[in-house]
């Protein structure tokens, strides 16, 4: 039993030696101290040794069991030594690798325009309202003083969804809906997509973009049109920016006035920019039409208003002296990249 016992042990302990993994030490163990291991089965089979043996023979399975279990303890600290150094060596961070490229995207030149005039209006008190795009005749077209006879609703300009119901040509039908819900005073703007039949050239596309103001209150005068036009001007092309108003005419609008200003690029003198004039046109503007008011359910003998509209795309090629619109619906992010 003893030559047995002594074999065993060796056994258990050349194995432990040629482990080279953590499951094969495991394995080790099962296979001499589990429950059907090697050694407990010796210990199983005591009663094959003389009673007066036992205790000694007892004794020298037990030093057995120790000494294998300190070589398992061993063993395997030195394996998992080996392991996490193996694993610090494979997860080595090569910092001189060149990095990869994040490529973040930006705002589109419109809506960098967009926010610029909404920030200057909303700093003057102004709410931005948004609409639907496919309006009623009645909003886009009726309450803003264009009647059925009128050369805008021809379909060569008007998207007809059919007789009721157009793409809107404007976002001033936002603004009859606004004046409907009979809260004053207003002072908002309408900014959004809209609509004409045009044939797609440098400055014209089916679908561009409109900011309208509106302000409807007492005593409003064609003075606080002006001041809040200009003041617009110059918060957007700079301090030093002059305006122009010229008479105009629009349906919704008396008097009506079409607003240039002095050119940021030559300040006035002349230019390629501004095509010799010194002027540039920006936008369209007046004082709300009294039918329009009342339409809309406002008394006009109490309140009176201004309005303009401004194209989007129109500020964004200036502003970033683009000379083709085609450019800002391409979306060649070699272009939008720039600005
Ligand atoms: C323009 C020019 C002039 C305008 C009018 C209205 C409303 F709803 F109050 F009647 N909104 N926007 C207006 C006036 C728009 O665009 C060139």
């Amino acid at each position: 039993m003893k030559e047995k016992l002594q074999a065993i042990k060796e056994e258990a302990l050349a194995q432990i030696a040629e482990a080279e993994m953590l499951d094969k030490l495991n394995d080790v163990r099962v296979n001499f101290l589990g429950k059907k291991g090697k050694l407990t089965a010796v210990l199983k089979s005591m009663k094959e040794v003389a009673p007066e043996e036992r205790p000694a023979f007892g004794q020298l399975v037990n030093e057995a069991r120790v000494q294998i279990e300190a070589a398992l303890e061993e063993t395997k600290k030195n394996l998992e030594a080996k392991a996490l150094e193996r694993q610090l060596k494979e997860e080595v961070i090569d910092v001189t690798l060149p990095a990869k490229k994040n490529n973040v995207g930006h705002r589109h030149p419109n809506t960098i325009a967009l926010e610029e005039v909404e920030r200057i209006f909303v700093g003057m008190g102004y709410e931005v309202v948004e609409g639907p795009e496919v309006e009623y005749d009645l909003y886009n077209f009726e309450k803003l003083n264009i009647p059925a006879n009128h050369p805008a609703k021809d379909e060569q300009d008007t998207f007809y969804i059919n007789k009721e119901i157009v793409l809107r040509t404007q976002t001033s039908p936002v603004q009859a809906r606004v004046m409907e819900q009979g809260k004053l005073p207003i002072r908002m703007i309408a900014p959004g997509r809209v609509f004409r039949s045009d044939e797609v050239d440098a400055t014209h596309s089916p679908s561009f973009h409109q900011i309208e103001g509106l302000v409807v209150d007492r005593n409003i005068t064609f003075a606080d049109l002006k001041g809040t036009l200009e003041q617009f001007a110059k918060e957007l092309f700079g301090e030093n920016t002059k305006t122009k108003f010229r008479p105009h005419h629009f349906p919704f609008t008396e008097p009506s006035a079409e607003v240039d200003v002095s050119c940021f690029k030559c300040g006035g003198k002349g230019c390629r920019f501004c095509k010799g004039s010194g002027w540039i046109e920006i936008l369209g503007c007046g004082m709300v039409h009294p039918h329009v008011l009342e339409m809309c359910g406002i008394d006009p003998e109490e309140y009176t208003g201004f309005a303009f509209g401004v194209g989007l795309e129109r500020i964004a090629l200036l502003k970033y002296e683009i000379d083709d619109m085609r450019l800002l619906y391409e979306n060649d992010a070699r272009f939008l990249k720039q600005f």
